[in-house]
């Protein structure tokens, strides 16, 4: 009897011992499966926030590719879709049967109509719109360049006319690394992100090394690698950070190989950006002017060797770097993930209506695992205020991480916004079914 028994728990643990492997092979594998080119799938996505406070619930689907929104006023969004190179306007959850503008794109890979930002005249009573865009020309396979044009919102709300081109800037070799986030910054002029525009899938090819990049003697800075600024006409801001000479006077920042997320700091004006390493080293960054990000001899905190691979930490202090006759300066990140999660949106939450405690801290969406993370500021707000594990500003592991996520689930987020009703709106990445989500109390 007794022997039977044992018998009987033995066998029972076996089959759990065989079940709890075969659960974890298969996290293992989902795990695996959600690499850069397969995002989470959007219709499987249930998008959770950690606060039991917070609810996220749908607000609008269907969106064919879309890359960046903004408000134009409460429940009132303009969307960019990435390969129809439509900007779509959503108004109380409708959306405008005819887009506001269709543009040229070329839309291969990274490429497409990729930013967009806005600005309020309140003299002549006019309301502007900026696009970034891969522009594709009249011949088969022709491309134009990746351009910055202005465009007034129409009287009637329903089109963006009166096009002018503010910036002309590179597009070989491609087709990764576009960047394209524009945003209005405190004094009112242009920042405008653009990666090495080098192939997603890392072939190399020197005769676009750049000084930008941190070659030395490589070639003159040509617009690639950075984050530009300019103003609402299109015009250098005074004599530039860098240097006087075209394009260089237009560099804020350089050292960029990829970068789909900057924002400003409401409470302190100052710039934050989040970029995207080969397979490792995603960053958040403090962007002083004339910051040097390091690319492409460093990444993350590690050092770079020319197949791209890490090459040991890289000093505080590096030598060797483009500085620009001391104009430019590297820093490290103030966080690095050491797998990638390739991080877009950055946005401050500048709003008290999800909670006090999260009020002005720094959101940051991905769009492999469709996570949004939260960072805490220090008390001068240049650096994080980080705990434990993520004490050395490292996430070595997914473990890690958890501390810091503040929502999941929502397959690939493309952009983040807070909301003239003070809530978080949440972008999702899909060719067919983009969505998206709001988080409210
Ligand atoms: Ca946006
Ligand atoms: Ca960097
Ligand atoms: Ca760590």
């Amino acid at each position: 009897m007794i022997i039977s028994l044992r018998r009987e728990i033995f066998i029972a643990l076996s089959f759990f011992v065989v079940l709890s492997s075969l659960a974890l092979l298969l996290a293992l594998f989902s795990y695996d499966s959600s690499a850069y080119a397969a995002r989470p799938n959007v219709t499987a996505s249930k998008p959770v926030v950690n606060d039991p406070n917070l609810t996220v619930n749908l607000y609008f689907k269907g969106l064919k590719a879309p890359t960046s929104m903004i408000f134009l006023g409460p429940d009132d969004i303009l969307v960019t879709q990435k390969k129809e190179g439509t900007v779509e306007r959503i108004v109380n959850g409708v959306k405008n049967t005819e887009p506001l503008i269709t543009v040229p794109v070329a839309s291969k890979d990274e490429r497409g109509l990729l930013g967009m930002t806005t600005s309020k005249d309140p003299v002549n009573n006019k309301t502007y719109v900026f696009l970034y865009y891969t522009e594709k020309g009249p011949m088969k396979g022709e491309i134009l360049g990746n351009r910055v044009y202005k465009y007034d919102l129409d009287e009637n709300g329903s089109k963006l006319i009166t096009p002018k081109l503010l910036l002309d800037l590179p597009w070989e070799p491609g087709p990764g690394h576009n960047g394209g986030v524009l945003k209005v910054g405190p004094d009112n002029n242009i920042y405008i992100t653009i990666g090495d525009l080098i192939g997603t899938d890392q072939n190399e090819s020197q005769l676009y090394e750049t000084q930008a990049q941190n070659f030395q003697a490589g070639k003159e800075a040509d617009g690639r690698a950075g984050i530009l600024r300019i103003t609402q006409d299109g015009q250098p801001v005074k004599n530039g950070i860098l240097g006087s000479k075209h394009p260089l006077n237009l560099y804020y920042a350089y050292g960029i190989k990829n970068s789909f997320g900057l924002d400003f700091d409401p409470l302190t004006g100052y710039l934050w950006d989040t970029e995207n390493g080969p397979a490792y080293g995603d960053e958040i960054n403090f962007v002083e002017p004339g910051f040097n990000s390091g690319w492409k001899k460093i990444h993350g905190i590690w050092n770079v060797n020319a197949a791209l691979d890490k090459a040991g930490i890289s000093p505080t202090d590096p030598k060797g770097l483009a500085d620009f006759n001391h104009t430019g300066k590297y820093s490290p990140p103030e966080f690095t993930w050491d797998h990638s999660i390739a991080p877009t949106a950055l946005k401050f939450l500048n709003t008290d209506k999800l909670g006090l405690e999260f009020e002005n801290e720094i959101l940051v969406g991905d769009i492999k695992y469709g996570n949004i993370y939260r960072f805490n500021l220090s008390e001068d707000r240049k650096s994080l205020a980080l705990n434990e594990s993520l004490t050395d500003k490292v996430a070595n592991n997914t473990e890690e991480l958890s501390s810091a996520i503040f929502a999941h689930g929502f397959g690939g987020i493309t952009d983040l916004e807070v909301g003239p009703d003070g809530y978080l709106y949440v972008l999702v990445y899909d060719k067919v079914d983009g969505r998206i989500y709001r988080i409210h109390d």
